[in-house]
């Protein structure tokens, strides 16, 4: 049943039967809490679900429904419901998963949850899926055409994403989203890091693996407006194809946003590359400021870094930091808390997003933090990073949360926001670091607005202002610059007055 494409995926066979499908994204938990900001959800659409609709036939009947920005509508009758599972929405994908299978539709279950904790899932899905999709679900549509669908589908061997279809993003209600955007063009991570989701939800097959770059290409060209948002976990972490990615993106005029690791910021010119394709803020792990922590979570990409440099050289380039830190790792005292915010806030990092550490099932922290009878709940409504569900080695569970609430308050006060800008050399970068910070976290009222008139796309083109070009002269400088380290300073530390200079 069904033949291959010039694509290569299956597709329908002439005549058959075309299907009704319904993607659902269900809500995360703290939609209902006090902690819910609804622009933090309407920030990206549901790419995972539009990579997967994109397999489907032209004559498929196929919907997303993002619970995060619409309402879920449950009295329909589609015949195939695909759930996207995250482990705080997990309760709330089973629910729906019960219902629409109560009512007869076939319900598929995949993503980071159900790869983690596949028995859970079972109990309420016809087919899951573990690993990523691209391979496994263009099978099951075969096989659920054919009548004969399988109840488990793995992701091993073959996983590529050559020759993969555009994704479906005619079906993203764009104007619901402040970035409509996002993009990934590489799937995983190098790196193995003992706390990511990544080694648990890529086993049995390749960890990191990207496109071919003339599609990454061909799919940024498709994308209307400038702004860019890559959710790559690490978009530097091939440096070839990044190389090349940049290359192409040069003169597109596009700004965009990405993460990546503290050593691939350090390592060559890939970042000032970056810089000149139009990378404007990044997302770097830096973790921990204790070397001890860093050794046992093997985030060895991160031992014996000068975090100071990395910020250094990304202000050099006119690129924001959005740094990540957890807090709870096992060297972690009383102090972490002041002694995080006051760095982050010396180095003019511009948002930080700080974590309660949390041990994810299917990741080596959650196995050791079992064999040592530290974990203290299964339930996964609070695994979503702010609240402590293990027992922590040197805090106890209340000054763990109360240092993590105290944290955020003190990043974001007016006063600290101000502080942290004027570590930047140039009044325009100044400002560009207050109006970034702030906007994300002290204009709630007005977000709310927005989303709620159904406008966010109104605020695309602000973001994009606030995230506009540096000179081309910063970029040429640091470029120097790293031609002069490598002709002569030893270390990262040695250049640190020079980049001071640059920077007054
Ligand atoms: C975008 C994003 C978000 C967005 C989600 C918006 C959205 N509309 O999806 C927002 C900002 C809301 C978010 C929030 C959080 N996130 Co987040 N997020 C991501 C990110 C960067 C990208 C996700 C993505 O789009 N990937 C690209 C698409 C193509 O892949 P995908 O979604 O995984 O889908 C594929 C497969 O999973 C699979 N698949 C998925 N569903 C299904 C269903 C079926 C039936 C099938 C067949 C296949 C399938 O097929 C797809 C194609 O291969 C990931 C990192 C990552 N690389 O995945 C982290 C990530 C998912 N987030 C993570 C975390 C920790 C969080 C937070 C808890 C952090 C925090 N404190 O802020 C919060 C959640 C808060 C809460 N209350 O729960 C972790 C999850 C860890 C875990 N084990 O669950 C990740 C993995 C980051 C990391 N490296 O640790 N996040
Ligand atoms: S570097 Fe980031 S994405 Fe990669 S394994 Fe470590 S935490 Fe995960």
């Amino acid at each position: 049943m069904g033949h291959r494409g010039h694509w290569g995926w299956a597709m329908i066979a002439p005549g058959t039967k075309p299907l009704k499908v319904k993607f659902i994204l269900p809500a995360l938990t703290e939609a209902t809490d006090p902690y819910w900001r609804p622009i933090k959800y309407s920030l990206f659409p549901p790419l995972g679900l539009a990579t997967l609709a994109a397999y489907l036939s032209a004559d498929d009947e196929a919907t997303i429904v993002d619970e995060h920005v619409e309402r879920l509508t449950l009295d329909d009758a589609p015949e195939l419901v695909v759930i996207q599972v995250y482990i705080t929405n997990a309760y709330r994908a089973y629910r729906i998963a019960d219902r629409y299978r109560k009512r007869g539709a076939f319900v598929c279950l995949g993503g980071l949850h159900v790869t983690s904790l596949p028995e859970e899932a079972a109990v309420h899905a016809d087919a899951i899926f573990l690993g990523p999709g691209e391979q496994t679900f263009p099978q099951f549509l075969e096989d659920f055409r054919a009548g004969q669908p399988g109840r488990v589908y793995t992701s091993l061997l073959g996983r590529t994403l050559e020759r993969v279809p555009p994704i479906r993003r005619d079906l993203i209600q764009r104007r619901r989203y402040l970035v409509p955007n996002s993009i990934v063009v590489t799937r995983g991570c190098p790196q193995h890091c003992d706390f990511c989701y990544k080694d648990a939800f890529f086993e049995g097959g390749r960890g990191f693996y990207t496109q071919r770059v003339d599609d990454a290409l061909k799919e940024i060209e498709r994308l209307p407006g400038r702004h860019l948002y890559f959710l790559d976990d690490h978009l530097l972490g091939d440096r070839r194809f990044a190389e090349a990615l940049f290359a192409g993106m040069k003169g597109m005029g596009r700004v965009f946003q990405g993460a990546a690791t503290v050593d691939s910021i350090l390592r060559g010119d890939l970042i000032e590359r970056a810089a000149g394709a139009g990378m404007r803020s990044i997302f770097v792990g830096f973790e921990t400021l204790t070397e001890g922590n860093l050794r046992q979570s093997n985030k060895r990409q991160n031992l014996g870094r000068d975090y100071r440099a990395v910020a250094d050289r990304l202000h050099g380039l006119g690129i924001m930091i959005n740094g990540s830190f957890v807090f709870g790792m096992d060297e972690d005292g009383e102090d972490v808390f002041r002694r995080t915010v006051d760095w982050a806030m010396e180095r003019g990092i511009t948002t930080a997003t700080f974590h309660i550490q949390t041990p994810y099932p299917g990741t080596r922290l959650y196995v050791r933090m079992m064999h040592e009878g530290r974990t203290v709940t299964r339930n996964w409504d609070l695994f979503d990073t702010r609240h402590v569900v293990y027992e922590p080695a040197r805090l106890t569970a209340e000054a763990l949360k109360t240092g993590y609430d105290w944290a955020y308050k003190e990043f974001y006060r007016w006063g600290s926001i101000a502080r942290a800008s004027l570590n930047y050399g140039t009044v325009k970068h100044q400002a560009k670091h207050f109006f970034y910070a702030a906007g994300w976290k002290k204009f709630e009222g007005l977000w709310d607005l927005v989303i709620r008139a159904r406008q966010l796309n109104w605020m695309t083109p602000v973001l994009e202002a606030v995230l506009a070009r540096v000179t081309e002269q910063r970029i040429a400088d640091s470029v120097q610059r790293t031609a002069d380290r490598k002709a002569g300073a030893e270390t990262s530390a040695e250049l640190l007055p020079v980049l001071g200079q640059e920077r007054g």
